[in-house]
């Protein structure tokens, strides 16, 4: 439930937006937290890369959820909570229909539920944000007052650990996995729970695509910090047990003033003159940036959210969305050594335009290249659907009743606003009263259209978040493949999705 304070802050918000005023009023989605120490500087701090999961027997992981403290400014600690107690977690590299066992063992304070985004997944192992893993001896109830109108039936826990299933019977796609905890996902994921799940396969491996230590998934995320290093967000309940939501000022969405790339400052990487893949993440809870290359250069898109693109596509910038990835391909071999690369946010002011550096440190072999057609995607076509829905996000009610809805209703477990068929494709139109990534679990999609008009270049392919900007109609043709079951479908701003801005359907 949202206060009235909050509620009048978020029409304000909303009111410029439409106006135009203000220079960035209508693209950014969050309220920045300014952190209580000094900033450190930029581009010192080398670009860690996660390190990559070992099965404990082939198809089977364990990970502990628990608490660790890492440096992430230099010359201080930050208690974080971390699968493996690192953030990111570990980066699962995987293959194609290689089903996959992970067995999480919570030792953490709080209840957790893990979802893997992007994944096609058994509704079981989806990560449902009331069926959680609670620690060994650890008693839970959800706490008192929040859901008065819930069905506690919804509410399934597992004492220590369980086990998820990941058939990844999906293409190579860059996934990634958080915590998904009713009415807490925003603080826990804050707090560093999560990382990366790559699927990879024959036809992405074939490609000439950049490989080895130059294919780099980037997990992008903007934190603040306490004085004395601890992370800082403005949760009115630090506990996380007893009651849930953020202060008023930040029901918008929580933004940082320091942006973290794979957990580090605005980290530098010494690269080859040659070319690298990226795979950008945008793992923040509100954030939007508008990427791009200073002093100038391109991205060549290779992939989208999940997956290869039928053919490349070059932007000067990109803008992403909380939980969207683009996989683009950088030619470093287009600067002269020693040219000092900046991954900037035009979106940005001040510490938040800087992302991270690539230093062009040498002359280097280059056998890559980005061929002309990478895979083949069928364009959609409007006349397969066998339905349209209308989802509306938007803030419903007044005062101290007021929430982020879908259709006009706060999120209640167990109740589906759409029952599709599996193996059928629909129309689902999302309209929207601010900025909201709506990310629809299981089913992918591709954009038809945004306001009548035809998707932006930096929707093509297939997608499992779409930026809806405020007031706008977004047409997306979604496929419901894998599984029959209960999933969700939600904004992936954390702050709303914890404020009830989130919905079941039911593939029949
Ligand atoms: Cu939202």
């Amino acid at each position: 439930m949202i206060s009235r304070r909050g509620f009048l802050g978020l029409l304000g918000c909303t009111g410029l937006a439409v106006a135009g005023c203000g220079t960035s009023a209508g693209e950014t989605a969050g309220q920045t937290l300014t952190s209580a120490r000094a900033l450190p500087a930029p581009f010192t701090v080398p670009l860690p890369i996660p390190k990559t999961a070992v099965p404990v027997r082939p198809g089977h992981y364990e990970v502990v959820q628990r608490a660790a403290r890492v440096e992430i400014i230099p010359g201080t600690t930050t208690e974080i909570w971390g699968y493996d107690g690192t953030f990111p977690g570990p980066t699962f590299d995987l293959r194609r229909a290689g089903r996959t066992v992970v067995r999480v063992r919570n030792e953490l304070p709080v209840p957790t539920s893990t979802h893997l985004h992007g994944g096609v997944t058994p509704p079981g192992s989806d990560g449902y944000p009331t069926d959680l893993v609670v620690a060994e001896g650890r008693g839970f109830r959800p706490p008192p007052g929040a859901h008065a109108g819930h069905d506690l039936s919804q509410w399934t826990f597992h004492s220590g650990a369980r086990d998820y299933v990941y058939p990844l019977d999906q293409r190579a796609a860059t996934l990634w996995y958080h915590d998904h905890r009713m009415d807490f996902t925003a603080p826990q994921v804050w707090r560093g729970l999560a990382g990366f799940l790559l699927v990879r396969d024959d036809e992405d491996d074939a490609l000439p695509l950049p490989k080895g230590a130059r294919d780099l998934p980037l997990m992008i995320c903007d934190r603040s910090f306490e004085e004395d290093g601890a992370f800082r967000y403005p949760e009115v309940d630090a506990s996380l047990l007893v009651k849930a939501g953020v202060e008023d000022d930040f029901m918008e969405g929580v933004e940082g003033d320091v942006i973290l790339v794979n957990g580090a400052p605005w980290p530098v990487l010494d690269v080859d003159a040659a070319r690298y893949r990226l795979r950008l993440l945008n793992a923040s809870n509100a954030r939007r940036y508008r990427l791009a290359l200073t002093p100038g250069g391109r991205f060549v898109q290779v992939g989208s959210d999940l997956g290869l693109l039928a053919a490349p596509v070059t932007h000067e910038a990109i803008t992403i969305a909380p939980a969207e990835r683009f996989d683009v391909v950088v030619d470093f071999s287009a600067y002269p050594v020693g040219t000092e690369v900046t991954l900037v946010n035009t979106l940005g002011t001040g510490s938040t335009r800087d992302v991270m550096r690539f230093r062009v440190a040498r002359r280097a072999k280059d056998d890559s290249a980005v061929p002309r057609r990478l895979s083949r995607i069928d364009p959609p076509d409007r006349s397969g659907a066998v339905a349209t829905r209308v989802f509306d996000f938007r803030m419903t009610g007044q005062g101290g009743g007021a929430a982020w809805t879908i259709n006009g209703r706060p999120f209640r477990p167990g109740s589906p606003l759409a029952r599709p068929r599996l193996n059928t494709t629909e129309v689902w139109r999302f309209t929207s009263d601010f900025h909201h990534p709506v990310h629809v679990h299981l089913a992918h999609f591709q954009v038809l259209s945004r306001g009548g008009r035809p998707p932006a270049p930096t929707d093509a392919g297939w997608k499992d978040t779409v930026d809806v900007r405020p007031y706008e109609v977004v047409d997306v043709l979604v496929r419901f493949e894998g599984y029959r079951g209960r999933y969700m479908l939600h904004c992936h701003n954390l702050e709303h999705e914890d404020m009830a801005m989130m919905a079941d359907f039911e593939v029949i």
